[in-house]
């Protein structure tokens, strides 16, 4: 019997893609977004009994919880939960961020992932199933202006590896994905709809794209039920390290 997987942010980047891989192998998908209008295209490709579109926002616990009620019997027990939908809004220095962009990015990147996450919990312990959280190098590496985007991202994390302590014994498996530089909607997100600067910020660096990720996660939900990857970081081959500054008098 095909596994059920529940994937945010499926209405752009890696949430798009992996719908596209997982409901191209053959499991049921239940695809969710604010923007309903991209997820139909996807319940079009792959027909209503392969993938069942949800559209609400993450942040309203009773859109998530009336979504998560209204699942079609062949949709409801979900095996596998996909926490991908956040976002980065903004690169200025703490000091001149605007305050509204960093609740936005703990609503969603932070409250909502773990409201989610509860919400699902005694159903994923029943069917011994899988979390996985997508959070980000953003967590580990601190950068100029990624102030409370890489905050969330250090919380999906820490939040992934406790699950994990908490869940000992009961099957569930957990992992943080933690990529680096992959070319979506995120720029365009994060700069307020600037495509110049989205283009520019990947032009010649070969980043990872969509489908990359939607690869690994898709990897990662396959493997046999005795194995759990922990923790996984990814990068384009043309991202690397580079050194601290120093602020010189
Ligand atoms: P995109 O902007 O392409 O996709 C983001 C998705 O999140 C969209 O489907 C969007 O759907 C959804 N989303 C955002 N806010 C909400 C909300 N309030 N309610 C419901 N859905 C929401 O970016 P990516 O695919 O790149 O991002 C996916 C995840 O990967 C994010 O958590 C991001 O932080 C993380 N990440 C991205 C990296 C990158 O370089 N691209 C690297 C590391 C991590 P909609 O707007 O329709 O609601
Ligand atoms: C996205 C990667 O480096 O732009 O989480 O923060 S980065």
């Amino acid at each position: 019997m095909s596994k059920t997987v529940l994937i945010t942010g499926a209405t752009s980047g890696f949430g798009a893609a992996a719908v596209h891989r997982f409901a191209g192998a053959g499991w049921k998908v239940v695809a969710t977004g604010r923007r309903g209008e991209r997820l139909q295209p996807l319940v079009d490709a792959f027909g209503p009994e392969r993938v069942h579109a949800a559209a609400f926002d993450v942040r309203d616990p009773v859109a998530m919880n009336a979504a998560l009620e209204a699942l079609p019997e062949g949709f409801a027990a979900v095996d596998v939960l996909i926490n991908n939908a956040g976002l980065a809004l903004g690169t200025a220095p703490a000091q001149r961020a605007d305050l509204a962009q960093w609740q936005t990015m703990i609503d969603t990147n932070v409250t909502a992932l773990a409201t989610l996450t509860h919400l699902l919990l005694p159903a994923l312990i029943e069917r011994r199933g899988a979390i996985i959280n997508i959070s980000s190098i953003a967590g580990s590496y601190p950068y100029p202006g990624g102030n409370v985007y890489g905050g969330t991202k250090a919380f999906v994390t820490q939040f992934s590896l406790g699950l994990r302590s908490d869940l000992a014994g009961t099957g569930v498996r957990v992992t943080s994905v933690e990529p680096g530089m992959a070319e979506t909607e995120f720029t365009l997100v994060r700069t307020g709809g600037d495509q110049a600067a989205s283009d520019t910020l990947y032009r010649g660096a070969t980043p990872m794209t969509a489908e990359d990720i939607a690869e690994t996660l898709f990897w990662i939900a396959s493997l046999p039920p005795h194995l759990n990857v922990n923790r996984i970081e990814l990068m384009p081959v043309s991202q690397s390290f580079a050194g601290f500054q120093v602020a010189r008098a």
